[in-house]
């Protein structure tokens, strides 16, 4: 039975501005999920008018509070609230063009599209990993700069789906043990999926989970304004993370779609929407706010007029020092720029020959001493990633003052709380796992990229050089699988030097960087410090005047390449050695610097890896690397074993190459 909303309170028309921009932009679009916006907009609306700290005039104000609408489905929710709160970027146009080429109203809420999204959601449960980034950052500049700076909430509309992820299960688990107690999560407890009820596929007990991960939870009725603003209020002031489990309708409102999985993601159709409007008394036309419920709506924010008014001139000091400047727009300081030449010409002269996952820690002591704001860790693997350096130390449950996260076996959850990190601002996120793992934080990689965020993957043992391990933990696709994704720079030093360069590159650069680095030592090849090879993405390491073939490298294969040239030189055969760490930042040089490089003499390559990708450098019977998955044993015999050889390369250029 279908109850008669007709009784409504103003609040429940304020509610209802957003559920018909929803239900009216999706029908317009004829495509959309109008479902969870119907049934979460009660939430929405007493958060916004009673709770939420923000300023639509000032969108990126640093110690407002940030939501997160990790059931990115509902993005018309968002897209309403904006709207009606008065963010200045968002128009009724826009709500119009909701999902058309070209409109910053996406199907899913894309960062950068409108000030008020604070992150990319749609691939469920990443924006609630991300909100536990958001809420560890908080902790960490709270304790840097005291509460009068950062003091504010991180709020999260999440979903059965969300919750249902295993990616939940990691992040919720940390933000518990971690006491985030300024992480308040509304659960859409509605019980249903696109494939109907949730009883078709889960039956646990979610609060019961979510207090056994040390959270507060809460159960609330999700129509309720009332019991919805109290249990904002408990959560507010609870010492523990807040789930409130909110038993909301989905598709609220509808008479034959409410409750059911048919309003999730198609529009309600006409009928439904005449039937809709009779039956929560909403006699407008399709995207009419009523003026006086706009103008409520727009006054929301003025309850937080006093509140900006004071925190702008308790801080106006603090955001001009530079403390906060190191924080929120820090350079390479000219000190860091001298350490960083020291280090290099040390090296040069020592001629260090070490793992690259070392070189990336003996960097690291430079770096994480020089710039504040890094935050680094690891999932678990803090001794093999080598992320920890000395001066660090972990954050841990009502301390924050250090800079370095034990994220646990989480490498999802690690993943997905850097983006959120990244998100917050004020600081720069790095975190470690195995190459082969990356598989395990993909989606939250990816979604750095599309982003653009600036986190930074130290991703060790990257190839059957990492010996007896054997072929679960030795990458063999990995290199060819991330360079497909765009927007992500793939790093792979063969050097110490190259590996600074690489920090140096990541730490500077404006989206993710993945560094890819070796367990086993790497020797030093190069014969002069003087070319940055990583700005150059690639670089001759032996290079002859005239020269009869281009042999291309990467990372711990650059050493086997060597020393083919060199053996071929005992026949005077000259050929010339390319390290390429990095093929993004390679292919981004003109064509005639890339020429330059590869030469114009028939071009090899070798890689332990697959060949994917390749290809666009050399003819695909030129190429030495893995054909199948690695094996089990001591790392030489494997590359004999795998024929990724300097004699394999020899041969093959004196078959191919002259
Ligand atoms: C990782 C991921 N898997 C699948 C989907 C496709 N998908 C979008 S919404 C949805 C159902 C989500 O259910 P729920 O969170 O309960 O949302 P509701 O229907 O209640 O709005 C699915 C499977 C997705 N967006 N992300
Ligand atoms: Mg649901």
């Amino acid at each position: 039975m279908i109850k008669n909303h007709k009784k409504s309170t103003s609040l429940k028309q304020l509610a209802n501005c957003i559920r018909f921009l929803a239900i009216d932009a999706v029908q317009q679009a004829n495509s959309g999920h109008p479902g969870m916006p119907m049934g979460m907009a009660d939430i929405a609306t007493v958060l916004f008018k009673d709770h939420l700290k923000f300023d639509p005039s000032d969108p990126r104000w640093i110690d407002r509070d940030r939501l997160i609408i990790s059931n990115g489905h509902g993005s018309m929710l968002l897209y309403a609230a904006l709207y009606l709160t008065g963010y200045k970027d968002i128009t009724l146009e826009n709500l119009k063009n909701f999902r058309q080429l070209g409109s910053p109203t996406a199907g899913h809420p894309e960062y950068g599209e409108f000030s008020g999204i604070e992150t990319t959601t749609g691939p469920l449960s990443q924006g609630l990993a991300n909100s536990v980034g958001f809420a560890i950052a908080e902790q960490i500049l709270n304790d840097k700069f005291t509460i009068n700076t950062f003091n504010h909430h991180t709020y999260v509309f999440a979903g059965d789906g969300c919750l249902m992820e295993g990616l939940s299960h990691e992040a919720s688990s940390l933000a518990g043990h971690l006491g985030l107690s300024k992480l308040i999560v509304f659960f859409d407890d509605n019980s249903i999926s696109i494939d109907g009820s949730i009883s078709l596929s889960a039956s646990e007990d979610t609060i019961k989970r979510y207090e056994a991960y040390g959270w507060n939870t809460l159960s609330i009725d999700g129509h309720n304004h009332e019991e919805i603003s109290k249990a904002i209020t408990i959560a507010k002031n609870n010492s523990s993370p807040t789930l409130i489990a909110c038993k909301t309708k989905i598709g609220f409102g509808s008479p034959n779609k409410e409750s059911k999985s048919s309003s999730h993601g198609s529009p309600l159709g006409e009928d439904e929407i005449k039937l809709t409007k009779e039956n929560l008394n909403w006699p407008h036309k399709n995207f009419e706010i009523p003026d006086e419920l706009l103008q409520s709506w727009r006054s929301f924010s003025d309850r937080n007029n006093n509140i900006k008014k004071e925190w702008t001139s308790n801080n106006k000091q603090i955001i001009n020092s530079s403390d906060f400047n190191d924080y929120f727009s820090a350079t390479f300081s000219k000190e860091l720029n001298l350490k960083i030449q020291e280090f290099k010409n040390k090296h040069f002269l020592d001629g260090t020959n070490c793992a690259t996952r070392k070189a990336s820690e003996l960097s690291l002591e430079i770096f994480t001493s020089e710039i504040k704001n890094l935050v680094g860790g690891s999932a678990d693997l803090t001794g093999s990633n080598n992320t920890k350096t000395k001066n660090m130390m972990p954050i841990s449950k009502g301390s924050f003052k250090g800079s370095y996260i034990y994220y646990g076996i989480r490498e999802h959850g690690m993943a997905g709380i850097m983006n959120g990190l990244a998100l917050h601002g004020g600081i720069r996120p790095y975190g470690g796992t195995f190459l082969v793992f990356t598989d395990y934080c993909r989606p939250s990689i990816r979604l750095a990229a599309l982003m653009r965020l600036p986190v930074i993957y130290v991703m060790t043992h990257d190839s059957i050089g990492l010996g007896e391990d054997g072929p679960t933990h030795q990458p063999v696709e990995h290199l060819a699988s991330l360079r497909a994704i765009p927007n992500l720079t793939v790093i792979r030093p063969a050097d110490i030097i190259e590996t600074m360069e690489a920090w140096e590159y990541a730490l500077n650069s404006d989206s993710p960087t993945i560094l890819v680095l070796t367990r086993q030592n790497l020797p030093m090849l190069r014969e002069n410090n003087q070319i940055n090879i990583i700005q150059n993405g690639g670089f001759p390491i032996i290079d002859y005047k005239n020269y009869d073939a281009t042999i291309l490298a990467t990372g711990s294969e650059v050493e086997i390449a060597w020393d083919a040239s060199k053996k071929l030189s005992e026949e005077k055969i000259n050929v010339r050695v390319v390290s390429l760490p990095s093929w993004e930042i390679f292919d981004k040089k003109s064509e005639e610097d890339k020429k330059n490089i590869l030469g114009n003499m028939p071009i090899f390559a070798i890689e332990a890896g697959v060949i994917n990708g390749w290809e666009k450098y050399v003819p695909t019977e030129n190429f030495i690397g893995m054909k199948s998955f690695g094996a089990s044993g001591p790392y030489k015999k494997l590359y004999e074993h795998f024929g990724i050889t300097a004699e394999c390369l020899v041969k093959l250029i004196k078959k191919k190459g002259k």
